[in-house]
């Protein structure tokens, strides 16, 4: 599909679609927004189940395409637009490592961070998609010791969605915040795009408190 049809994302102020946010925001690429009030419930209304059955955000349309789950999104639009440098192509070594950080965060982190939230007691870690907490947290942070950033040298598309998801989990202190996090978050947070989504994201929540 060309990356000149429109793209809408489904956002709601302040949740995971945030990060979808910001990465359109370092992509520099126009968009547009279809923001919705999750404390009224607009993501669970048939409208929006249309989109995605889930009623999660985000989501994006592109053209006739529906885009749903933050990983998806994060490789689809990276990818749609090379010229910003936010994904290694496809012969560049850095490909599956790329790879690998994007889905280790669906499938190891979040799984993770969600069993410690709710203090249930973790599968086996022969069971567990993510072994257990300690192991999933060791491997991330000596990759992050590495640095500057996840892959090294090279800002990625990976940095924008773990900047987004080591912000609210060391927030809600369900991550701690280790030296190697903190220096990272704090390199990330001199980005201009970063701004432009908090002040975004500050704006459509005022609207609806
Ligand atoms: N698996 C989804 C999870 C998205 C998700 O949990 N989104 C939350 C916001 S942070 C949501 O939409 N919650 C609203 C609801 O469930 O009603 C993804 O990775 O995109």
């Amino acid at each position: 599909m060309a990356s000149d049809e429109q793209i809408t994302l489904y956002h709601c102020p302040n949740t995971r679609s945030s990060g979808s946010l910001l990465l359109l925001e370092e992509l520099g690429v126009p968009y547009s927004l279809h923001v919705m009030n999750m404390k009224a419930g607009e993501q669970r209304e048939p409208a929006y189940l249309g989109i995605n059955p889930m009623g999660k955000v985000p989501a994006i349309r592109h053209g006739e395409a529906v885009i749903t789950e933050q990983v998806a999104i994060f490789i689809y639009l990276a990818d749609l637009f090379p010229e910003a440098g936010l994904a290694p192509a496809l012969n560049d070594p850095l490909r599956g490592p790329y790879l690998r950080w994007l889905v280790y965060y669906a499938a190891n982190f979040e799984p993770a961070l969600v069993d410690r939230a709710m203090k249930r007691e973790p599968a086996p870690a022969a069971m567990s998609p993510y072994g257990d907490y300690d192991s999933m947290l060791k491997t991330l942070v000596t990759q992050l010791s590495k640095g500057p950033y996840l892959l090294g040298e090279r800002f990625t598309a990976a940095d924008v969605l773990w900047g987004s998801g080591l912000t609210w989990t060391t927030m809600f202190k369900l991550v701690p915040e280790l030296p190697e996090i903190k220096a990272y978050l704090e390199r990330l947070s001199v980005r201009p795009a970063l701004a432009r989504t908090r002040a975004k994201d500050a704006e459509f929540a005022a609207a609806y408190s």
